[in-house]
């Protein structure tokens, strides 16, 4: 990876864009049901000292409420207006490598930090003229689509949608599960897509240290992972499950950092990684845990946030790193929304998405239809 497309640059004006995007079918996970998203954008205007003027977009992950982890997405406008703006620009000129050294002292706010790195990276790669899977160093040109199902009423339902998503092609499924919600639903889907296809769980925090002999019984069906059983603090609890479980054990909401994932590692917590730029503070955090990974020997596959087609792309690109064995959350765009933002949502051929390669993160804004969507912008004074 190179750590900068050019030179430095001054930002000129920080627009904040939220957007509303209901979900075609609600998406329930153990901590809540979805059925729409409240989603901030960050756009950049930058101006270099040569005069070169570029824009770029980047897209917070951070959802309505503080349920999947602290931040929530109006605490994200806040912190990045009074806090993180500020401190980032007292010290003049940057580039997207300098976003996060510069607001290391502020703690917290991963989702909101990567926003804004994010959008100073797009602005930049378009700049250049460069993709982001050139930048980061990308090996794939096409990458394994997975998809993620939510709990359902019942099980039959839930067979209908896994049905669906197979006829669509997804090459991988990924099963919410929570005590009452799980061995019954896993035999049933394994028993429906057969034994060849890749199967997994994720239970975002939904059990306790005294389940292993419960999860255990997971076991005979032959899953990739389990994602995330126990609270995001309980590392220890996570490795003494990996050593009770044959299933490996695959982090998501506890790795916040490339230095507390090189700790999970080292404790035997953290078997597989589910890697999301937005949750560690944005994507070159992300490519280190990457390459911490890749060292240690640790499968990684992208999680997702339910990205509009701005998130989605750079994820792709992230997802053609090749430390990324595992087929990522990066469903097409439809499977969460009717439309998308962007004028190349994401799509699926043959169970694989096609990593973008045209400047920047890889998307090109509907800017119709943004507007369309916007429910408020504002300005930041800066
Ligand atoms: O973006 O395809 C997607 C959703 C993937 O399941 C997904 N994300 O814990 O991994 C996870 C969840 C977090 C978001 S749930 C609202
Ligand atoms: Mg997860």
């Amino acid at each position: 990876m190179t750590t900068s497309a050019t030179g430095k640059w001054t930002v000129e004006r920080v627009e904040l864009r939220r957007i509303a995007m209901p979900l075609v079918s609600p998406f329930r996970t153990s901590f809540g049901s979805q059925t729409d998203r409240d989603i901030l954008l960050v756009h950049v205007n930058l101006r270099s000292d040569e005069g070169v003027e570029t824009d770029g977009w980047g897209e917070c992950v951070a959802l309505s409420e503080p349920s999947y982890s602290p931040e929530y997405v109006d605490g994200a406008q806040h912190v990045i207006v009074h806090h993180l703006l500020p401190r980032l620009l007292a010290d003049g000129a940057l580039d997207a490598a300098d976003v996060a050294p510069r607001l290391a002292k502020l703690h917290g706010h991963p989702m909101a930090k990567g926003a804004i790195e994010m959008a100073i990276l797009d602005a930049q790669l378009r700049a250049s003229g460069q993709s982001f899977a050139s930048f980061l160093g990308a090996t794939a040109t096409r990458i394994p689509s997975g998809v993620s199902v939510g709990i359902h009423d019942t099980t039959d339902d839930l067979l209908t949608t896994v049905q669906g998503y197979v006829d669509e092609g997804y090459v991988r499924i990924k099963l919410k599960i929570e005590p009452g919600s799980d061995i019954e639903q896993v035999a049933a889907v394994r028993d429906l897509i057969g034994p060849d296809t890749p199967f997994q769980v994720d239970a975002n925090t939904a059990y306790r240290r005294t389940d292993g002999a419960h999860l255990r019984r997971l076991d005979e069906f032959d899953l990739l992972l389990i994602e995330q059983p126990l609270p995001e603090h309980d590392i220890i609890g996570h490795a003494r499950l990996a050593a009770e479980v044959d299933t490996p054990i695959c982090l998501d909401e506890s790795l916040v950092s490339v230095d507390g994932t090189a700790d999970a590692i080292e404790l035997g917590a953290c078997e597989i990684a589910n890697i999301k730029p937005g949750r560690v503070g944005g994507y070159l955090e992300a490519v280190r845990i990457h390459d911490l990974c890749v060292a240690n020997g640790i499968p990684v596959w992208c999680g997702g946030m339910l990205e509009t087609g701005i998130g989605r792309a750079a994820n792709a690109a992230l997802a053609a790193l090749p430390g990324f064995t595992l087929p990522g959350d990066i469903s097409a765009s439809t499977r969460f929304y009717a439309q998308d933002i962007v004028t190349d949502p994401i799509t699926i051929t043959d169970g694989h998405v096609t990593v973008p390669t045209t400047p920047g993160l890889g998307f090109d804004l509907d800017l119709a239809f943004l507007d369309s969507v916007t429910t408020s912008t504002s300005d930041v004074d800066l």
